[in-house]
């Protein structure tokens, strides 16, 4: 997610490309890039490869320095450079307890001492950002930067484990929620399905926290009131039915990504509301 999100936030060009992270074939589809071994991985233009997402995001932030990838002021930067390496290094409980699973959010999950500790931590952290140089808008430093990317997987943690946070931090937990990336990122997710499914917990399940989306279904045929896909432009073949209309895309899988939330796609919405 983190590695996806600092690319597109920050509207880098880039290619995505998938790999089987529970399928077995992690190592195989990694090969061209060793010794790369673990997700995200970014090649640039020029054929370098690094892997972790910090080391990602400074070779990032160096080839596109006026991007805004960190904040504009140089104090917010000290410190939001420091937020972003202390999530990467830090927060051993919380990941351990709590790993990300976007696809489930779970009721009464037991909170022990040490991710209440961690919890605590990561409060003080945003509070110190937010207090100092958050005025601008919702996000750690007012606008959306590094900062955000790196606390988006915890966002969802909190959000998913229904963890125990203040108003202040639940309002920026909500505030990923509903950004369309974060959003979107789910969606993609959404569709890949794994046997089995890692990361279940022996505990009830609740609807995600985050906007509901609209109700949306695949079928088989056409016609679709567009007849370019959203995404690519291309003519459509794959087919979805949502609010009474048929809509088509290029491929199964931009049709699947918006089914799971038509709303979070902006290509999308400018044909659903027009
Ligand atoms: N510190 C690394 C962590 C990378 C990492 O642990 N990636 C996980 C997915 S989030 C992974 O590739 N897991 C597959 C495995 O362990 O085989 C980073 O931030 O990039």
């Amino acid at each position: 997610m983190r590695g996806w999100l600092m690319l597109k936030a920050f509207d880098l060009p880039h290619r995505t490309h998938l790999v089987g992270l529970y399928s077995g074939t992690m190592a195989d589809d990694l090969a061209d890039l060793a010794p790369a071994r673990l997700v995200p991985v970014l090649r640039t233009p020029e054929g370098d490869v690094s892997q972790d997402t910090l080391a990602m995001a400074e070779t990032l932030n160096e080839r596109h320095p006026d991007a805004g990838l960190w904040p504009k002021d140089q104090s917010a930067r000290v410190l939001a450079r420091w937020l972003a390496a202390e999530m990467h290094s830090g927060f051993g409980a919380l990941r351990e307890a709590c790993p990300m699973n976007l696809r489930t959010s779970w009721v009464d999950f037991p909170v022990s001492d040490a991710v209440k500790s961690d919890l605590t931590r990561i409060e003080t952290l945003w509070s110190e950002a937010r207090s100092k140089f958050g005025s601008g808008g919702p996000w750690l430093f007012g606008k959306y930067s590094l900062a955000d990317v790196f606390y988006a997987p915890i966002a969802a943690r909190i959000a998913g484990y229904g963890l125990p946070v203040s108003a202040a931090a639940q309002s920026y937990v909500d505030a990923h929620l509903a950004d369309p990336l974060f959003r979107q990122w789910r969606a993609m997710g959404a569709t890949v399905s794994y046997a089995p499914m890692p990361y279940t917990q022996p505990l009830e399940t609740r609807p995600w926290p985050g906007p509901t989306p609209i109700p949306a279904r695949p079928i088989q045929t056409g016609p679709s009131v567009n007849s370019a896909c959203p995404y690519s432009g291309d003519p459509v073949r794959d087919f979805m039915e949502t609010g009474g209309k048929v809509y088509g895309f290029c491929n199964a899988f931009c049709r699947d990504k918006t089914i799971q939330d038509p709303e979070a796609w902006p290509d999308f919405t400018a044909i659903y509301q027009s």
